[in-house]
C-alpha cells in the first residue's frame, strides 16, 4: 500500500490495536481522500481456467491497485487479449492498455468464443502486439515501484527477464504459484501445481530473479470457492462486472462439459450448466493473488527458501531464494466476504 495521508497515518497505529473496524474505516478514508493506488501489471492466462476472470474483476474493483497493463499468457494470446478487451470495454475500463503475450498457437480456449466477434482494433485503449516489450517498458518507465501480478504460467515473465534483467530491480512479483505443504483440494501431499508445472523453466527464472516475491500456493488459494448466500449475492448483483463475469463462467463451463462429453444433447448440457451456474463458483485460485497485492492480514505468511523442480514442484531447499508464501488461512471466511463485498459493490 502506498503511504496514506497524514491524518490516516496518525490514526493507524492506535486503531490497529483498538478496533479492526476502525482501522478498515480509516483505510477507506485514506483511499477516498486520494491516497495513491499501487501500480500493477496483470499477467494472466485467462480463458484456460475461469478464476482469472474472477481475479480480473476483483482487480478492477480494488481502488488500492492501479492496473497499468494486462498481458495475456499461454496458447493463443491474441484470442485471450480479445476476451480481456471485451471485458474491459463492457466494464468501462478501456484506459487500461493490453499487451499480447508470447503466442504459442492459433487455436481456441474455453472462453474465447465469448469475444470471437470483438475486433481488437476497435478497443478504445492501447493494444500492444508485443506484450512482453510493453511489460518491460511499463516497468522501466514507472516513476514508482510497480508490482507484477502473475496468475498463470510464466513464459511472458521469463522472456521479459531475459530481454531486460533490470526489471527485477524495479518491480515486486506477486503470484499464484506452487504448493508448499498442501496440494490440490487441501490434500496432505504437495502437488505439481499447474502454473509451475506448465512451464517449470520459466517459473524457475522468475523465482530466482532479484525481485521480492510473494505467492499464494495451493495451501491457501486452492481452498477458495463461493457457495450459498455469498455466491448468490454475486449471481444476482447484475452489474457490468458480475454479469459479464457470469456470462464467461457459463461459456467456460459449457465448453468444459462439451469437451468431456462430445455426444451430450443441448437440453442436458443446458441443465448441467444451469445447475452449476446457479449454485457455486469453481475454485478461485487467482483471486487470492490480487488480495496479496493489497493485504496479507487474513493469511499466515512464511518466508521460505523455495526451489522449482523440473517436474513442477516448489520445494523447500536450504540456500534457495527466500519467498514469502501464504501457507495457511487465518480467515478463509473473511477472504470470501472481502471478495463478495468487492465484486458486488
Ligand atoms: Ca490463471
Amino acid at each position: 500500500m502506498a503511504a496514506p495521508n497524514l491524518f490516516a497515518a496518525s490514526m493507524l497505529s492506535r486503531a490497529a490495536f483498538a478496533c479492526p473496524l476502525a482501522l478498515a474505516a480509516i483505510l477507506a478514508f485514506a483511499f477516498a481522500s486520494g491516497a495513491a493506488a499501487k501500480p500493477v501489471i496483470l499477467d494472466t492466462d485467462i480463458c484456460d481456467d475461469i478464476d482469472d476472470t474472477w481475479a480480473l474483476a476483483l482487480l478492477l474493483q480494488s481502488p488500492e491497485l492501479d492496473c497499468k497493463l494486462v498481458t495475456t499468457a499461454v496458447g493463443n494470446t491474441e484470442a485471450k487479449a480479445r476476451v480481456v478487451a471485451k471485458y474491459l470495454d463492457e466494464t468501462g475500463r478501456t484506459q487500461i492498455p493490453i499487451g499480447i503475450g508470447v503466442k504459442q498457437h492459433d487455436g481456441g480456449h474455453r472462453q474465447t468464443s465469448w469475444a470471437e466477434q470483438y475486433d481488437l482494433s476497435s478497443y478504445p485503449g492501447t493494444v500492444h502486439k508485443d506484450g512482453v516489450q510493453a511489460l518491460i517498458e511499463t516497468v522501466m518507465n514507472s516513476p514508482e515501484r510497480i508490482t507484477i501480478l502473475a496468475i498463470g504460467p510464466l513464459p511472458n515473465i521469463a522472456l521479459a527477464l531475459e530481454r531486460e534483467p533490470r526489471i527485477a530491480e524495479k518491480a515486486d512479483f506477486v503470484g499464484m504459484h506452487g504448493s508448499i505443504y498442501k496440494g490440490y483440494g487441501g490434500s496432505a501431499t504437495p502437488s505439481a501445481e499447474y502454473n509451475v508445472a506448465a512451464d517449470a523453466k520459466a517459473c524457475r527464472k522468475a523465482f530466482t530473479a532479484a525481485w521480492p516475491i510473494k505467492i499464494t500456493p495451493l495451501d491457501t488459494c486452492g481452498l477458495v470457492h463461493l457457495r450459498g448466500d455469498k455466491y448468490q449475492k454475486v449471481l444476482h448483483r447484475n452489474s457490468a462486472i458480475t454479469s459479464n463475469l457470469l456470462e464467461n463462467y457459463r461459456i467456460w463451463h459449457a465448453d468444459g462439459i462439451r469437451n468431456a462429453r462430445k455426444d451430450i444433447d443441448e437440453a442436458n448440457l443446458a441443465r448441467l450448466v444451469n445447475n452449476q451456474l446457479n449454485s457455486a463458483s469453481s475454485t478461485l485460485f487467482d483471486a487470492v493473488a490480487i488480495y496479496l497485492a493489497i493485504r496479507t492480514d487474513l493469511v499466515r505468511m512464511e518466508q521460505l527458501p523455495i526451489a522449482v523442480t523440473d517436474d513442477g514442484y516448489t520445494k523447500i531447499v536450504e540456500g534457495a531464494k527466500k519467498i514469502d508464501c501464504a501457507v495457511e488461512w487465518k480467515s478463509l471466511e473473511g477472504f470470501e466476504d472481502f471478495l463478495v463485498e468487492r465484486l458486488t459493490k
